[in-house]
């Protein structure tokens, strides 16, 4: 098949999966065509298969805001007609479905392109909620030949939302799990995390919604009981004061930012907890990540994370300001090497559950099904 993709290329988690969904069509043979505007972060190397089709964005007097969207789908039409492409997969409604949107129209109707947005969160419960997007986002989601979600939440989410009576397929986030596995060795050749010492992980985009405050003093207050540290992965608009909030809690030689990190595999090996209390999380593929590196996690019950990771087997979920409970939950987990091992191996066995071998053929079914 010829697919093309767009997405955000920057960091994030619909970007990340879409990179992913790309490169393990193309291992099966499949031709991947990405356009966007930058190439995706996760693409950093040579793939037989993937070819990427930058858009260029007119700068001009006039544009106080180039209008990319617009630009995307002149090149989505161009992609399609000189590669002949099979289908389109846009991921994040806006403004990626409105560009595909555009795309069919100027094709016209004899054309045979059909596009399938999937919606990953953030483009339902942020972006698409806001007055100024709201129509266009049902219009978006109406005008798809298919529609995906990443979790049951989140369909049911955008039904209720945007009042949809149309037919959405739930086909979950994925992980390789013969990449994300436990490697003891990680640990000691990274050397973040003593040996007398516990470590405790949470990687994000750093938006208000992760909730990073409530880690960083869920942090403190663990490492008044036990001898841990605290690895921050990633950037955004709290990083600063996350960075604060360390500061003022005298935590500086505990918590160690790293920024930005395109390979997170010896990082979570490095750490024995993961730690998202976000206050809504449509999937949370961080979270799948580190179940597949044999972290159990403490997150929150609101949103999709609850069909990720199960209650009580292989991590704990909270209400996102119950802090007290997740406090209990880490120290539970992270004073006993007996519990630790039997959610590990629990947290594991959750992540087999959303291997790619399982969830890339239901993506390809469905593609077929909307050629
Ligand atoms: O919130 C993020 O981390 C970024 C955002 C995105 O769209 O890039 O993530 C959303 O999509 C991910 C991939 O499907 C999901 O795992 C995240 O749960 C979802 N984020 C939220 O719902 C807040």
């Amino acid at each position: 098949m010829k697919i093309g993709i767009t997405c955000y290329p920057t960091y994030g988690g619909s970007g990340a999966i879409a990179s992913e969904l790309g490169i393990e069509l193309a291992k099966r043979g499949h031709q991947v065509h990405f356009i966007s505007y930058e190439l995706p972060f996760k693409i950093n190397k040579f793939y037989k298969n993937i070819y990427f089709h930058e858009v260029e964005v007119l700068e001009y007097p006039l544009f106080k805001y180039p209008p990319y969207s617009l630009s995307l789908s002149v090149k989505m039409t161009e992609i399609f007609e000189n590669e002949g492409l099979d289908i389109m997969h846009v991921h994040y409604a806006i403004p990626h479905a409105a560009s595909a949107y555009l795309t069919q129209r100027m094709l016209g109707k004899d054309s045979n392109f059909k596009f399938i947005t999937t919606l990953h969160g953030t483009d339902i419960t942020i972006v698409g909620n806001h007055s100024s997007f709201y129509k266009l986002t049902k219009f978006c989601i109406e005008s798809s030949n298919g529609i995906t979600c990443v979790s049951k939440y989140l369909k049911q989410l955008t039904i209720d939302t945007f009042n949809i009576n149309k037919n959405i397929e739930v086909i979950y986030n994925f992980v390789d799990t013969s990449k994300y596995k436990r490697n003891e060795t990680d640990k000691k050749k990274l050397g973040l995390i003593k040996n007398n010492e516990l470590g405790i992980i949470h990687i994000s985009n750093f938006r208000p919604v992760k909730n990073i405050r409530n880690i960083i003093e869920i942090f403190c207050r663990i490492n008044r009981e036990i001898n841990c540290k605290l690895i921050l992965v990633g950037d955004g608009p709290e990083f600063a004061f996350a960075k604060e909030t360390v500061k003022r809690f005298d935590l500086n030689d505990k918590v160690i930012f790293l920024g930005r990190k395109d390979n997170v595999i010896p990082l979570l090996n490095s750490a024995n907890l993961y730690l998202l209390p976000s206050k809504s999380e449509s999937f949370g593929v961080s979270a799948l990540e580190a179940l597949s590196c044999g972290l159990p996690v403490i997150g929150t019950n609101v949103g999709g994370l609850k069909e990720v990771v199960a209650n009580g087997v292989c991590g704990y979920l909270f209400d996102p300001d119950d802090i007290n409970s997740m406090v209990n939950a880490c120290l539970d987990i992270l004073s006993s090497k007996r519990k630790m091992e039997i959610m590990s191996a629990e947290a594991r066995k959750t992540a087999l559950k959303f291997d790619s071998r399982i969830v890339i053929p239901i993506y390809l079914e469905y593609y077929r099904k909307i050629i």
